[in-house]
């Protein structure tokens, strides 16, 4: 459950580190049952499970010294909705602590998983994740009130490519078209003048412990850069939705074939399933 400050620094920032909420066994197990989803393995599967930077545009070369070149295969491992695949990345998912803290977050009394992801950056190659709002990435659902709960299933930290935020970015809108990033991958807006007055685009590191969570708003600006170590970058987010959020279609979405019910209506059914209510028995 969190307290008062956190709460209120959550509505402050559009982030929050939140406690370790996996115990050693509990990642290690999610660890393996990676695995055997990655390798395709599992009898049922995930909505996705690629190279989020494409295999083909992932290829690039680089410079080394001489004009010797060298060509690096990007990746970062993205699986969508591992809960699909996998009863333990399910039970995850209705993590009663984090689900608690989500449903204060969101100031609802129900959650549905909108969708998971893993995010999986390989040693030496992982690629970016671009800077982003992820609820302009949305465009089934409304309103823009979702929140996320990232756990890391490694130490997530600068040298393996954890995630940077803009403090309070979640309270200026969309500007999902106009962020981009420097060599540095740090965001800067290519329309400034579009921001609200005192909006400050600086960000910080997020970096969480394996096992821990990491809360963050589906308007919060965030990235994550390579991983140019050679440690592993593993984690699993869970989008949630409150249960207030609706169905309004606007655009193409990769769980658009899942939805069962009409426009304007709660976005529910078996492939968005309750995870916290007061009628679920804890
Ligand atoms: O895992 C990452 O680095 C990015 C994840 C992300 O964008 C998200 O959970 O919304």
């Amino acid at each position: 459950m969190l307290n008062e400050s956190q709460l209120a620094e959550f509505e402050k920032n559009g982030f929050l580190k939140g406690g370790v909420v996996l115990s050693e066994e509990e990642v290690e197990a999610l660890r393996n049952e990676l695995d055997n989803v990655m390798e395709g393995k599992s009898v049922t599967k995930p909505v996705l499970n690629h190279n989020l930077l494409g295999d083909e545009e992932a290829l690039e070369e680089k410079s080394l010294y001489d004009g010797m070149k060298m060509t690096t295969n990007e990746k970062v491992v993205q699986i969508v909705n591992i809960w699909m695949a996998s009863d333990a990345f399910f039970k995850h998912a209705a993590n009663p602590t984090i689900c608690e803290e989500v449903a204060q977050l969101c100031q609802t009394d129900t959650l549905r998983i909108w969708h998971d992801q893993i995010q999986y950056k390989p040693p030496i190659t992982g690629g970016p994740t671009a800077w982003h709002q992820d609820y302009p990435l949305w465009p089934i659902i409304q309103p823009a009130d979702l929140v996320s709960a990232w756990v890391a299933l490694d130490d997530a930290v600068i040298e393996n490519g954890c995630m940077w935020m803009v403090p309070g970015s979640h309270k200026w809108g969309n500007h999902q078209k106009h962020l981009a990033s420097d060599k540095e991958f740090m965001p800067y807006h290519r329309h400034p003048e579009l921001l609200p007055e005192g909006a400050e685009v600086k960000a910080v590191p997020f970096e969480i412990k394996k096992g821990q969570v990491g809360y963050h708003h589906s308007l919060t600006w965030h990235g994550s850069p390579n991983n140019r170590s050679e440690l592993k970058r593993r984690a699993i987010a869970v989008h949630y939705m409150p249960g207030h959020t609706r169905y309004e279609p606007s655009s193409e979405h990769v769980m658009l074939s899942y939805v069962t019910v009409n426009p304007g209506d709660i976005m529910q059914g078996e492939h968005f399933p309750v995870v916290y209510s007061p009628s679920l028995v804890r």
